[in-house]
């Protein structure tokens, strides 16, 4: 494995490290506390190129690989996870899947706003009943000859109110189970679809998640992606490398706890010394220190077999599995290490710890991704 960056990949973790210190942290613990979405910060993240980032220029994204994407991601999630997780859901669930798998008048239509951040996407996979067993949809597009008719519900879906292209799964012939699930690109204007109740989060809290309601939803049948049936398998395909994206986050929140940590644990004296230098400190940050380096690398192993074009699967679940734990410990560490300090908003460990706890859930499930690594070995 090449561990060295070239020189457009270290121009663009610089550029996304600028950005999240001088745009992305102001505001960020308001932002957290009072439920904010960051649409100004996400306006800018499109402009500067972070919501399109792998998508060809072509189609008006940046043409980066994925080591540039998880480079920045980590960067982003240093400082503001909300924002993170918007910036992963659009490059990963909805550009990547509509670009390999969409026809070209989907890609014109609808890529090119979404890669270049002037609409946001959403995934809508997860049911009231059907989350780690997505094969279970409940959703039903019934097949009517030029168009699908669209009936169920979404729930926690990112970005939920603030994307304008949704990209939403349903089954179309039940007895076919998950051979019968279809993928569609449905708009928010269209008639019969109801954004519903805005949860309320333990974490990533800038972010809004929705459920969502399709009451006879008429979606033309040119807005199905890939063939009759395709949908479950364009599912898994994006999660595959969207758990890329997520373990990346991971990454980036378990960087920012360590590195303020660290700089805390410099300043802070108790017992007539900084703290870094008892012993029960310096070995917290050597442990932290290690997860993350661990981390990082399962990361990048997962994303330069992906722009090798080798199989990632079970590379992209370790790194998540890793990962997502990874900036647990941390996390509560990090609080630990700022004592009564980590406890209140204003020294962001405690936000990090919170945000860092949904990177074992979503995008599968830190128990799915053993399924995922298991199944890989015993093939
Ligand atoms: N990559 C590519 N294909 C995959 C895959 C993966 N990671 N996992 C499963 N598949 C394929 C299988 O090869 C199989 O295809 P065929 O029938 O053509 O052979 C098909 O999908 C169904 O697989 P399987 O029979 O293993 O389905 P299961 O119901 O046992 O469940 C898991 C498979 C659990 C792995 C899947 O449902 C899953 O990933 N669940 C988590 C979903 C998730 O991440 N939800 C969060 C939503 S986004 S916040």
């Amino acid at each position: 494995m090449n561990l060295t960056f070239t020189e457009e990949q270290l121009a663009v973790k610089e550029a996304a490290k600028e950005f999240a210190e001088t745009e992305l942290l102001p505001g960020v613990i308001e932002r957290d506390e009072k439920e904010i979405f960051p649409a100004e910060q996400v306006r800018k993240m499109g402009e500067m190129g972070f919501m399109g980032m792998m998508v060809s220029p072509e189609y008006g994204g940046g043409g980066m690989d994925t080591i540039s994407y998880v480079l920045a991601m980590t960067e982003i999630c240093k400082v503001d996870a909300s924002c993170g997780v918007v910036m992963s859901v659009n490059n990963s669930l909805v550009c990547w899947g509509l670009e390999k798998y969409g026809s070209e008048e989907q890609r014109q239509k609808y890529l090119a706003p979404l890669a270049k951040g002037e609409v946001i996407g959403a995934f809508c996979l997860s049911e009231p009943e059907a989350g780690s067993d997505a094969t279970s949809q409940r959703t039903t597009a019934e097949d009517k000859g030029d168009y699908y008719l669209i009936n169920g519900t979404k729930n926690w879906i990112t970005n939920g109110n603030s994307a304008g292209t949704y990209i939403v799964y349903a089954q179309t012939d039940k007895e076919k189970r998950h051979h019968g699930i279809n993928a569609f690109i449905v708009t928010r204007d269209m008639p019969g679809f109801v954004i519903g109740k805005k949860e309320k989060k333990l974490g990533i809290r800038g972010s809004d998640t929705h459920s969502l309601m399709f009451t006879d939803v008429k979606v033309p049948k040119e807005n199905r992606i890939g063939e009759d049936g395709f949908g479950f398998k364009l599912a898994m395909g994006v999660l595959n490398g969207g758990r890329i994206g997520i373990a990346a986050q991971a990454l980036g929140i378990a960087t920012g706890a360590f590195e303020r940590s660290l700089k805390y644990s410099k300043e802070r004296k108790a017992f007539g010394v900084e703290i870094s230098k008892h012993q029960a400190i310096a070995f917290k940050l050597a442990d932290m220190a290690t997860n993350i380096e661990a981390s990082r690398l399962l990361i990048l192993n997962a994303a330069r077999l992906k722009d090798a074009k080798k199989d990632y699967t079970k590379a992209s679940a370790m790194a998540k599995l890793f990962a997502s734990q990874t900036a647990m410990d941390v996390t509560i560490e990090a609080i630990q290490i700022h004592g009564g300090y980590g406890y209140v908003k204003e020294y962001h460990v405690e936000r990090m710890m919170r945000d860092a706890k949904i990177t074992q859930i979503y995008e599968g499930t830190s128990e799915i991704q053993k399924i995922v690594i298991s199944r890989d070995l015993l093939k």
